[in-house]
């Protein structure tokens, strides 16, 4: 068989990440029927938002957003050692999915660094850009060395992945693709690696003395794999959903997490519905537990925020939270920080032209750029932009924020329990265990909004007079 004949069949690694987006949807609508009940709330609150602004639906067609709006969810697994980071890198791969960024979650009290498995480019993304944010256990910040070897054993002895799964990987590795039956086979088996398993793999003892160590460790250590813990549907309007909640009797997280509400928004806005607690059975079969871990959330998605408009970000957010305010809990939470963001410009001009948020620009009208272009004049992206020829629209933020993420761990652990670790980013160790780099999340806005402007330029040149 020719090269050429076999790259004709090949499944493009966008259907296989939709493909397997859609499985684990489905699977986590079984597994958890209120998130289902969760998919509903969001669907009904978009299309009253797209009914109500229809200025909103072009502006979001007009960005590519509408058709991927629908399918658009994220999720979070928690891995247990570097050899399951390393094997997921290479799957997650296989459905063009690979890390963006460095999270340290140890700052916030929680023995993990993460990072988000993503698309990285326009196309990719928007045929689907489902991510998962994907952490892993830091067993050295156990303080107890006994159990941290324990913690250790016990997760040496796991396979996570089917054998069929990372036998597929590996042909695709080697063949660069997977035809259209060994893609069907590989969302089913890379799925079965996320499902809930109600037996837990130690006895109640160890289950106890792991949880006492910090109820994330005890969520890792204790399964036999990396159960999904969540699944996200976008909402244009996530106060409405967070008010909805309750009326549809779900138990809501009490803050939404990132900025305020804007005319424009920013970044990231987070609110979740408490995890549930299920049975577990323990090998020893001495008791019936129960166990926390699995929630849902919903995100309403905002700009990309270039590193001046982040470290803006960052510090009206840390003042809002810091010591001598009394943090998220008190009720006049949302009030501080709407206060706190006044200082942060909410009119798209003044973003762009301050260089505080990512835009990608395109031609607004066609008849007048052939015109301009006919004078021979050179390109002026700004003088085109003055006069109405090119348009901007902001570039839509794809990724995680610490603090936020912070704030979802810790609303769905259970408990209040707040355990103190020093910071200690160690993005090296990280990714020693993936086994690559992390892709560094500005350089890939920078790269959208230069491509965008490429683009137009094209299109302007191709327009002269020879
Ligand atoms: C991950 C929490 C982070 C988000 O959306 O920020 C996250 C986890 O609980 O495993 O999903
Ligand atoms: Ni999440």
């Amino acid at each position: 068989m020719s090269a050429s004949a076999t790259m004709t069949s090949f499944v493009s690694s966008d259907r296989i990440r939709d493909q397997f987006s859609q499985a684990m949807s489905a699977m986590y609508k079984q597994e958890v029927p209120q998130y289902g009940t969760l998919l509903d709330l969001v669907a009904d609150i978009n299309r009253a938002a797209l009914d109500a602004a229809p200025a909103l639906r072009d502006r979001l067609e007009a960005a590519d957003e509408m058709a991927r709006l629908g399918v658009e969810r994220h999720g979070a697994i928690r891995l247990g050692t570097p050899q399951e980071l390393a094997d997921m890198r290479r799957i997650f791969r296989v459905m063009g999915m690979h890390p963006v960024g460095y999270y340290d979650l140890s700052v916030a009290g929680v023995p993990v660094h993460a990072t988000a498995f993503r698309p990285v480019d326009d196309a990719a993304l928007r045929i689907n850009p489902f991510r998962v944010f994907t952490s892993l256990l830091r067993l050295e910040l156990i303080a107890d060395p006994a159990l941290r070897e324990q913690a250790a054993a016990i997760l040496a002895e796991r396979r996570i992945f089917t054998p069929r799964a990372l036998e597929l990987t590996r042909m695709c590795e080697s063949a660069g693709g997977l035809n259209e039956a060994e893609a069907a086979e590989f969302v089913r088996e890379a799925t079965r690696t996320f499902s809930w398993h109600s037996e837990a793999t130690v006895s109640h003892d160890t289950y106890r003395r792991l949880l006492a160590a910090h109820r994330l460790v005890a969520d890792v250590v204790c399964f036999k794999g990396p159960h999904i813990n969540h699944l996200t549907p976008r909402t244009l309007d996530i106060d409405r959903a967070q008010a909805e909640m309750p009326r549809r009797g779900i138990a809501a997280k009490d803050v939404v997490e990132g900025p305020p509400r804007r005319r424009h928004a920013i970044l990231l806005r987070q609110t979740s519905f408490k995890a549930l607690e299920e049975p577990i059975a323990f090998t020893d079969h001495a008791a019936e537990g129960s166990h926390t871990a699995r929630f849902g959330e919903i995100e309403q998605r905002g700009m990309a925020l270039t590193p001046p408009g982040r470290a803006l970000y960052d510090r009206l957010l840390s003042q809002v939270r810091s010591a001598g305010n009394a943090g998220t809990t008190a009720g006049d939470y949302a009030d501080r920080l709407a206060a706190a963001f006044e200082d942060f410009p909410d009119d798209l001009e003044t973003l762009r032209t301050q260089r505080l948020a990512y835009f990608r620009w395109r031609v607004a009208d066609a008849d007048r750029l052939q015109a301009a272009a006919s004078t021979g004049a050179a390109f002026d992206l700004e003088g085109l932009y003055a006069d109405g020829v090119v348009t901007v629209e902001p570039i839509l933020y794809e990724d995680f924020l610490p603090v936020s993420a912070a704030g979802i761990f810790q609303s769905n652990l259970g408990g209040d329990e707040q355990k103190n670790y020093a910071a200690n980013a160690a993005r090296e160790e990280f990714e020693a265990a993936l086994g690559a780099r992390v892709a560094d999340e500005f350089a890939l806005y920078e790269e959208s909004h230069q491509a965008s402007v490429e683009a137009v330029r094209l299109q302007y040149q191709a327009l002269q007079p020879a």
